[in-house]
């Protein structure tokens, strides 16, 4: 059965980097995963694309065609992509029953919380056997302002009912949290805090009182109690580049869709663990891949907001050396192995006369 990501949010929170970042994970991981681009405005796609929306339609030429300005263009390329699902339905077809498929989508985003369209693409997509799940990616600027952060919040809450897939809210780009204004005051950590380890939000509140005029207090108090009722403190962080970062948000989303990632066989997974004949992954489930993903635990190293603060605002330079020092120790073991799989394969077999010696 394919799985697969919406991934969804405004302009610019980096969805087309981390779908770019998955891809290169993936495959270093030796994990299935191909990359759909449903933006019709994307003309520099950094990432292999299986399947490009741009092959069916583009925003210039129904710009150019129907004299719309790119927001009503865009509205225009998704209504026609519903009316031609079969088209990607055909290409979804060729990546197999093993996909894992990153639907990387424009940052408009009314096409995730108003338009119809999106959201009866996705329910095709469902039931033809697709597992997904809704990625929304904000941009970490929004949590060092309390009245942001809100909109952030309420935006996303629109995304998940009008989707109706699981949701994963990401706080992205993390690691440009130190330069977005005074953190000295521990206003970021305060914010994150509250968002992070909820739900108890009255820090949020208080924050947005003293900010905005007192006729606002009873809004800002629904508002607070809207996303308490929908449980919605919950927030994965995102670093693209950062490996662990990227793994954890990773477990996150397999819990989520209830993937569980079976390796290839000869890799290298436990002596037993692994069925080792060639079917396809699918049908061949072994315990190793259950216990290493779906089972496996989310807590780890830069799962929490304390460790945010460290890892990216108190003592940044500090894990930038050591994990620099971890790659380098990397490279040095796959160096080491590649070369000792290289004198094993130079090694001559015995000849037969030597065999005879020893008989
Ligand atoms: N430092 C940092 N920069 C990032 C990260 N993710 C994305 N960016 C940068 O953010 C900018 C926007 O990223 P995109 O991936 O184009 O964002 P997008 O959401 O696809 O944008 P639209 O398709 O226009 O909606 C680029 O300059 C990226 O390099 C991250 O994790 N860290
Ligand atoms: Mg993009």
């Amino acid at each position: 059965m394919p799985f697969g990501e919406i991934v969804c949010g405004s302009p610019g929170s980096g969805k087309s980097t981390y779908c770019y970042g998955k891809y290169q994970l993936f495959t270093a991981l030796g994990r299935p995963i191909s990359v759909v681009n449903l933006d019709p405005a994307n003309d520099s796609i950094s990432y292999p694309c299986a399947v490009d929306i741009s092959s069916l339609i583009t925003l210039k030429d129904v710009m150019e065609e129907h004299g719309l300005g790119p927001n009503g263009g865009m509205l225009y390329c998704m209504e026609y992509l519903e009316a031609n699902f079969d088209w990607l339905e055909e290409r979804l077809k060729e990546l197999g029953q093993d996909a894992y498929i990153l639907f990387d989508l424009p940052g408009q985003v009314e096409l995730s919380t108003n338009h119809e369209s999106l959201k009866r693409i996705v329910e095709k997509l469902t039931k033809h056997g697709l597992r997904l799940a809704a990625v929304h990616l904000c941009d970490a600027h929004y949590v060092t302002d309390a009245s942001k952060y809100i909109s952030v919040l309420l935006l996303s809450l629109r995304t998940m009912l009008h989707l109706e897939l699981p949701h994963i809210n990401v706080l992205s780009k993390v690691d440009l949290i130190s330069q977005y204004g005074d953190l000295g005051t521990g206003r970021f950590f305060g914010i994150l805090a509250a968002i992070l380890t909820g739900p108890d939000l009255t820090y949020l509140e208080n924050t947005l009182s003293a900010s905005l005029p007192p006729k606002f207090a009873a809004l800002n108090m629904a508002m607070i109690s809207l996303i308490e009722d929908y449980s919605l403190v919950g927030f994965e962080t995102l670093a693209v580049e950062d490996k662990s970062s990227m793994i954890n948000l990773t477990r996150a989303i397999d819990r989520a869709t209830g993937y569980v990632f079976v390796p290839p066989a000869g890799s290298n997974a436990p002596p037993g663990t692994v069925d080792e004949n060639n079917a396809p992954a699918s049908v061949r489930p072994n315990t190793y891949a259950l216990f290493s993903t779906a089972a496996g635990g989310l807590k780890g190293t830069r799962s929490d907001v304390r460790d945010v603060q460290e890892r990216w605002i108190d003592a940044r330079e500090q894990w930038d050396a050591y994990e620099k020092m971890q790659w380098r120790k990397e490279g040095e073991i796959v160096r080491e192995e590649a070369a000792r799989a290289s004198s094993i394969r130079e090694r001559k077999p015995p000849s037969n006369s030597e065999d005879v010696d020893m008989a």
